[in-house]
């Protein structure tokens, strides 16, 4: 058996932070929508989580933000001149457009990739296939520059192989590893990928809410990253209806463990019993579900309870959860919390973390990071400029205080000085992560 540690990619949260309710069927942001943001607390709460995360001894990565207002994108739509003028003529003509374009969500990084581990993999490297993100305008515009940024992490071909986004079509809609699990006895054995779908291709679509994944996206992904042992279940009419626009909403797992509320899927038995033929021989998966008597839906999604990590912490035999503190303020979501630790089960811990100005915006902290399984080797050939230590934590909080606004209402994304501060920030960026000039369009020109 080769040894190997799951390790996280958080998406650092950009200076554009806001809530701008650009996300029909995430029901904080909808909720949220007009609010006024505060961009610095959010980045340092995102780094305070990640260093966290590093000092429980899990190996933790930066991905940086993307380039926002992005102007390139309102080019694309014909705006001209300068860019100031591209983003007034924007704001005044096409309001809805300029706001996507402003967007930070790049920070939700369990949406920026499909990752399948090498152990997994039919050629042996480890598979990255960025989201397309059809479903939102906003998100739609990340897959590019999110490639570049796996492409700076994960360079070495000979272990990492980074696809392009599947085709941007509705067809093909793809919303990353917020929708994949992957099961294991270890995570250097061979798992089972668990990757969940919400409608089929063809399929009229008539809920209130979109599904943001087709099976045929999922049956993609894993067929051009060889993946094996892969089960595709149903999402439940009733989630999506509820608000579940992703599957991480309602379920998360980690070795033999998925922790689900009894709505995740369409058909439970049928997934659960999907996942112990593809695990055969490997493992025994245990299914701890949540039933709706215990949390309804609404608490589920309101409190995040399933949006939270569940790791094994070096040493430790049991599993923790970190959880956001809306589950703990939660009495339900709390109680489910607790007595699943005061149980003999797999999780034998419950954390909460500080991420309220993400959580706003519908993104908790399993949200925030992309997992990332890695041998020994892999680890080594990652690149170190952007692997979170005490050292760069301190040098990005300085960065963030220097450089992010502390409040932000969705009006001031028009202001062009907002512009020019977050690319004098990015630029800064780039020379701290060791990315090289022109790993933004803004440098490129
Ligand atoms: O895609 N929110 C994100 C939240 C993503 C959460 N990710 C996971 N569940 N893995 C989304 O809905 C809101 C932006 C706004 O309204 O300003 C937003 O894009």
């Amino acid at each position: 058996m080769t040894s190997a540690v799951e390790a996280n990619a958080d998406g650092l949260i950009g200076p554009t932070h806001s809530y701008a309710g650009l996300s029909p069927g995430n029901l904080a942001s909808s909720l949220n929508a007009g609010e006024s943001s505060n961009p610095r607390a959010a980045v340092l709460q995102g780094l305070d989580k990640m260093k966290r995360l590093a000092d429980l001894g899990l190996p933790q990565f930066v991905l940086p933000p993307h380039e926002r207002p992005d102007i390139p994108f309102l080019r694309s739509l014909g705006f001209s001149g300068s860019d100031a003028a591209v983003l007034e003529a924007a704001w005044k003509t096409a309001p809805s457009f300029a706001a996507a374009a402003c967007s930070a969500s790049p920070m939700w990084a369990a949406n920026a990739a499909t990752v399948t581990p090498s152990a997994d993999a039919a050629d042996g490297r480890v598979h990255f296939t960025p989201a397309n993100l059809v479903t939102n305008l906003h998100r739609s515009l990340e897959h590019a520059q999110t490639k570049r940024a796996l492409d700076a992490l994960f360079a070495d071909p000979v272990r990492f192989v980074v696809h392009d986004a599947l085709p941007s079509v509705a067809h093909l809609a793809d919303e990353g590893a917020a929708n994949h699990v992957r099961l294991c006895a270890d995570h250097g054995e061979p798992g089972v990928n668990i990757l969940v779908w919400g409608r089929e291709a063809y399929e009229p679509w008539s809920g209130a809410f979109p599904a943001r994944q087709t099976r045929e996206a999922s049956e993609a992904v894993a067929r051009r990253h060889g993946a094996a042992r892969a089960v595709f279940p149903r999402q439940s009419g009733a989630a999506i209806a509820g608000g579940t626009f992703h599957n991480d909403v309602v379920c998360v797992g980690a070795l033999e463990t998925l922790f689900f509320h009894e709505l995740a899927f369409e058909d439970t038995e049928a997934t659960k019993a999907d996942i112990r033929a593809a695990a055969a021989g490997l493992f025994e998966p245990i299914f701890v579900e949540v039933s709706s008597a215990d949390l309804p839906l609404a608490d589920a999604i309101s409190s995040y309870l399933f949006n939270s990590m569940l790791v094994r912490i070096p040493g430790e035999d049991r599993l923790t959860l970190i959880c956001p503190t809306e589950t703990r303020d939660n009495p339900r979501s709390h109680a489910v919390a607790e007595r699943l630790a005061a149980s003999n089960g797999p999780i034998g811990r419950i954390e909460y973390v500080d991420v309220r100005q993400s959580m706003r915006n519908g993104g908790g902290p399993a949200c925030l990071r992309l997992r990332v399984v890695l041998t020994e080797a892999e680890l080594a050939a990652a690149n170190p400029a952007m692997r979170m230590t005490d050292a760069l934590h301190a040098r990005l909080s300085a960065w963030a205080a220097a450089r992010y606004r502390d409040t932000l209402a969705p009006r001031d994304l028009a202001d062009p000085a907002l512009l020019d501060e977050g690319r004098a920030a990015l630029d800064e960026l780039t020379g701290i992560l060791g990315l090289g000039r022109g790993f933004y369009p803004f440098q490129r020109v």
